[in-house]
């Protein structure tokens, strides 16, 4: 019986034990988990304050980069404190070395386009379907051209309103046309091949090796060999020693076409040599954060016409 009751004691104290260690374990749980919600509170407040200076420090980029005095390769568009990491890295860019979408589709320019959406990987009758949806989109009539794309096949794709019968005001609106659903999938970057805010033409002294072979109607080798004469000596866009083409025969030359008769026709109407359009791009640090700003401006004269400020997603503020 004693023994018994030893034993029964000793369950007793045990299942005591194992109780005060549940209540440790549980107490000590909750009190990690409180200290975890303190620190990510203190991290969120820090984050935030990171977050507002790396804001600052992209906005210091944009104004210096905006400044009519600051050349695209002077190294003030450079700062990083040694001792906090904070800083910022601008960027002065054309916006003519993308494609403007509503200048190829008002000018019906389907060569071009065409090109595009062979690289993109649509096949000639998902191009041309795409092709004419983008052009019924911009025309003003609402007559539905040879695989186009009006009102009543924007109703059975159960989108009414659409389309807007007017130029893209911006490339958000570009995801709404019918086809476009299977570039989103194949291309997600697509974005990065056009703008709406250019004056027109592809500036042929920025814009990358590829666009410049859809424009001109060349090999994408030829056109990289362009890329790579205009970039100077030193190998690298936007630098003092740049040599821009400045005319159609030099680039028909860099392009070895002969001479501008060697020009596909329709090359004089695609492609520009300055481009008043200017897209500054402005990444700002402190700490962990990073913050990327986009402004597009035009210098008019003296003065500069913001056409659009966006964060890195292309949301506007
Ligand atoms: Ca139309
Ligand atoms: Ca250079």
């Amino acid at each position: 019986m004693i023994a018994l009751s030893h034993r029964g004691n000793s369950k007793r104290h045990g299942s005591a034990l194992i109780a005060v260690f549940w209540v440790v374990a549980v107490l000590g749980f909750a009190v990690f988990t409180g200290a975890l919600l303190v620190r990510s509170d203190v991290d969120a407040i820090l984050s935030r304050k990171e977050l507002l200076a790396a804001e600052r420090e992209a906005d210091k980029g944009i104004a210096l980069a905006a400044n009519p005095l600051v050349e695209p390769w002077d190294p003030i568009l450079q700062r990083r404190d040694a001792e906090t990491g904070e800083g910022y890295e601008a960027r002065v860019l054309s916006e003519g070395a993308r494609f403007n979408l509503n200048t190829l589709l008002l000018r019906e320019d389907r060569v071009v386009l065409k090109r595009l959406f062979a690289k993109w990987g649509l096949d000639p009758a998902e191009g041309d379907a795409l092709l004419g949806a983008l052009l019924d989109w911009v025309d003003a009539d609402s007559q539905e051209r040879l695989n186009g794309a009006e009102a009543g096949t924007y109703a059975g794709r159960g989108q009414p309103g659409l389309p807007f019968n007017r130029p893209f005001q911006s490339l958000d609106e570009v995801v709404l046309v019918a086809g476009m659903e299977q570039v989103e999938a194949r291309v997600p970057d697509w974005r990065n091949y056009f703008t709406v805010w250019s004056s027109g033409k592809l500036d042929v002294n920025e814009a990358e090796a590829d666009l410049i072979a859809m424009a001109c109607g060349c090999s994408v080798e030829a056109a990289a060999s362009l890329v790579k004469y205009r970039r100077g000596a030193d190998g690298r866009e936007n630098t003092r020693d740049d040599i821009p083409v400045r005319s159609l025969e030099e680039l028909a030359l860099e392009l070895s076409l002969g001479g501008e008769s060697g020009l596909e026709p329709g090359v004089p109407l695609r492609v520009s040599f300055v481009e008043p359009v200017e897209r500054i791009e402005s990444t700002g640090r402190a700490g962990n954060a990073v913050l990327r700003r986009t402004v597009i401006l035009r210098r008019d004269g003296g003065r500069l016409v913001v056409f659009r400020v966006m964060d890195e997603r292309g949301n506007l503020f």
